[in-house]
Formats: structure tokens, sequence, C-alpha cells
């Protein structure tokens, strides 16, 4: 992408209204506009790391087995009728009526639409067990949207419900959930900490929320220092192997770890010697939960078991906060100058830098440098604008793409441009062909 053809309206000015990092630098950056109190419109730049989050839940839920479907925002509001949430969801819920006075609601999740769409095609054990999931706009009118696709009231979710036969199947489902949401986390640069948690108005007992640790995090945390060094890395994992998925899980919730809504001050001082307790702050990026029956039961989605006689299905959900991520991420990887995105999710992976706009050795080594890169299929963002070097930089610094490639006339002249990483600052110098070969190489594996 040439930058004078694209669309990025950076700020000059901080946004006075941006009260942390994350959300401040996406304004800046251009990235999001806000539309209304908690309500986003994604810019080209933003939409492109939406995109890329989005990219990467799908891989990482087809890898464990589950199956994208897709779901509408609007839910009718029978289906919250049968499973008695229409009134207990309260004032978070958006209620809507349309011309023939029938009753819509926007969905702020999916239980009871994915529980009818199950009891509408499933009838045995045989079909089981199966996990449907989407990644969908959710709206909850939330008292206080803030800090900007943090908390939003219109945000998007990736959420996935599992169909077993008993509490055992849908036991591994959870778990499997647990491992395939590391690997997500991890994927985009992050560590997301599994922590026990308390249900709220989706039920059930067991659930377990993952948190990003950073001081702007809306939720108080407690928990093992040690457990913040846990990598799943690049193991292998068979996720039908039900003792090997469960011994993950086992090794990433052993250590003491919860929010403030479960967190047992007796526990934690008997659990976590001295030196390892930290008391931090967490942004949740993702919950799971087991509730069995809740709403299967109300609902009707029974399935035939192996003997012949019928049961309600044990379900669970499992919710990733995909526009909330980018926020997550922001926190995670700045500085002062700006965003620092991992290689995994940056919108560009590659900024190219022309010192000198009009010059015609370095207007033609850029070109080539364009091609070179987007002909091995890396995404490049080329600012060919004709400005000064030092706003060219502070908007390669800005919008945080983990590669620039710097090129002027007096590097030209000695048949060299240079390469800077955005995380450490490092340069080195090449030929044009050099470079090219040297991102490919090192973008090779992500
Ligand atoms: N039905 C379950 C799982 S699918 C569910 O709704 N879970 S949830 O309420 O925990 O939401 C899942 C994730 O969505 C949260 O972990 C959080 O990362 C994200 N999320 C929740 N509310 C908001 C919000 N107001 N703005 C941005 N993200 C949110």
């Amino acid at each position: 992408m040439r930058l004078t053809r694209y669309f990025l309206p950076v700020l000059k000015e901080t946004p006075a209204e941006a009260q942390i990092v994350s959300h401040r630098l996406m304004l800046r950056a251009g990235m999001i506009r806000q539309q209304a109190a908690g309500i986003y419109s994604w810019l080209p730049l933003g939409y492109r790391v939406l995109r890329n989050i989005e990219r990467i839940v799908h891989e990482e839920q087809q890898r464990a087995g589950h199956i994208p479907l897709l779901m509408p925002t609007l839910q009718p509001a029978e289906l919250w009728r049968e499973s008695g949430r229409y009134d207990d969801y309260g004032q978070e819920m958006l209620r809507i009526r349309d011309r023939h006075g029938r009753d819509l609601i926007y969905g702020p999740t999916n239980e009871e639409m994915i529980t009818d769409i199950f009891r509408a095609h499933v009838t045995s054990y045989r079909d089981l067990p199966l996990t449907l999931y989407h990644i969908q706009w959710k709206f909850r009118d939330e008292i206080r949207p803030r800090f900007g696709v943090m908390r939003g009231r219109e945000f998007l979710m990736k959420d996935g419900y599992n169909f077993d036969l008993t509490r055992e199947d849908a036991l591994h489902a959870y778990n499997r959930h647990m491992v395939s949401y590391l690997r997500t986390y991890e994927r985009m640069g992050l560590t997301a900490i599994p922590m026990r948690a308390a249900s709220g108005p989706i039920g059930g007992d067991d659930t377990h929320e993952f948190l990003v640790l950073a001081q702007t995090g809306e939720s108080q945390v407690f928990y093992d220092d040690r457990v913040a060094g846990l990598k799943l890395g690049r193991r292998e994992i068979d996720y039908d192997d039900r003792d090997a998925v469960a011994a993950i899980c086992a090794e990433f919730t052993s250590l003491y770890a919860r929010t403030d809504e479960t967190h047992d001050e007796a526990a934690f001082a008997a659990q976590v010697p001295e030196a390892h307790r930290r008391v931090g702050r967490g942004i949740e990026v993702g919950q799971i939960f087991y509730f069995g029956t809740k709403y299967s039961e109300p609902m009707g989605a029974l399935v035939t078991t192996p003997e012949g006689d019928r049961r309600p299905v044990h379900m669970g959900s499992h919710g990733i906060g995909v526009s909330r991520l980018v926020g997550a991420l922001i926190e995670a990887h700045h500085d002062d100058r700006g965003i620092i995105w991992p290689e995994s999710v940056a919108p560009f992976t590659v900024g190219i830098v022309n010192l000198k706009q009009g010059d015609a050795a370095a207007d033609a080594a850029c070109e080539g440098l364009y091609r070179g890169l987007t002909g091995r299929g890396i995404e490049v963002l080329y600012d060919d604008r004709d400005e000064r070097a030092g706003a060219k930089f502070a908007t390669m610094d800005l919008i945080g793409l983990p590669w620039r490639v710097t090129v002027g006339p007096r590097g030209l002249a000695a048949g060299k441009v240079e390469i800077t990483s955005r995380r450490t600052g490092e340069s080195e110098e090449m030929s044009p062909e050099a470079a090219v070969d040297r991102l490919a190489g090192l973008l090779a594996g992500i």
C-alpha cells in the first residue's frame, strides 16, 4: 500500500478524552473513530489488526476441532424468555421492537440461539461431541463504557458453544478451549493467565478468565508470579488426547491465580511463598464456562443416549474479546513513541520510508523494494508522501510496524538501504536486494 493512496488519519494532538495509552494510541494512529459512547468505526489501519486477530482465532479454533458458523446480531426475545434470561439480564440488554410489534434484542451473547439451532437439528448422541463458534458483534449497554475498545458497548467477540453427552465430555471441551486459548494469545505475543473466576449472568460453577497483566487492567488479580513465566511454545497438541490436554490445563492452573471475585487470602498465603506473591491488575481477554444443562434443560435440547433414553446435553460457552484484544495488545506492546506490533498481528509488517521523495534513485529503489517485498507475500506500507524525514519516522513509530526500511540518496550512493527493528531500534545497512531476502527470511516463520 502506498501511503498517498491510503486512508491513515493520524492525529498530531493527544486526544484529551482518552485515559489510557492504548486508547490514546488507537486514536492518534487513526485506527478507530468513536461514533457514540462505546461504539466505534474501525478505520483501515485498525481494521487490518482486527482482521489479523480474527484470523488467528479462527485458525486456533479450527485446529482444536471447533466449527465456525455465523449467527445474526439481532435475536428474537422469545428465545430469551424460554431460558428465563429475558428478565434476568437487566439493563445491559438492548431491547428493540420491530414494525410488527415483535420484541428483538441485540445479542449480548448467544447461548439461547445456539441451543435453538442444536435442538432443531441434533437428536442423537451419535452427533456428539459438537462445538460451534462464531465471531460476531455483540451489544451490552454497559453503564460505563470506557478505555476505547476495551469496554465498548458494541464489541467483537468470538463465542463458542460445546454440546456433549456427559459432564466428563463437556469438561474435555472446556480443557480444549483452555489450551486453544493459550495458543491463540501466545501467537499474538501475549501472555494471558487463566484465573479462576466468577460466572456472572452466564452461569455455571467452572469458569476461568484469561488475564493479560497490565497496570490499566480493570480487574484486580492475585497470583504466584511463576505462572506468568509459563509458555506453551511450539509443542504439538493432540486435542483428542484427553489426558494430554488435561495435563496442560493442570500445568497452567495449579499455581495460584485468581481475580478479586474468587480470591481467598488464606489460600493465597498458604499456597504461595511470600517472595512469589503478587497483587496486580489485568485485562480480561477471554472467559470459558461449563454450565451443564442450564440452557439445554429449559429449552429442551435433548439427545438419545446409547441406552435409549433422552437426556439434556451438557454445555459450556467460551468467549474471546476480539476487539478488546486490540487494546490489550497495545497496552502490552508500546513505548513513548507509539505502538510496537508483534509481527503476527501487525497491520503491515514492513514500512518503507523514502527520505527524498522525487529523487530519481530513491524513488526507483523504493519502488523496487515495494515490488520485491510484496512479491514475497509481505504486507508493506510505503510512505511516499512529500514530507520531512522526521515526520515520516514519527508516523512509522506511532503506527508501530515491526520493520522499517529507510531509503535515501546518501545510502544509495553506497548501494545501501537501512533496515530497522521497531522493537529493538537496531539498524543494519545492506543492499536493497539483500534487504528483501533478509526480511522475507525473518518473516517466514510467523
Ligand atoms: N457467553 C460467554 C462466553 S462466549 C460470554 O459472553 N463471556 S464473557 O461475558 O466473558 O465475554 C467474553 C469476552 O468478551 C470477555 O472475556 C471480554 O474479553 C470480552 N468483553 C466482554 N464485555 C466486553 C465489552 N464491553 N467490551 C469489549 N469486550 C468485552
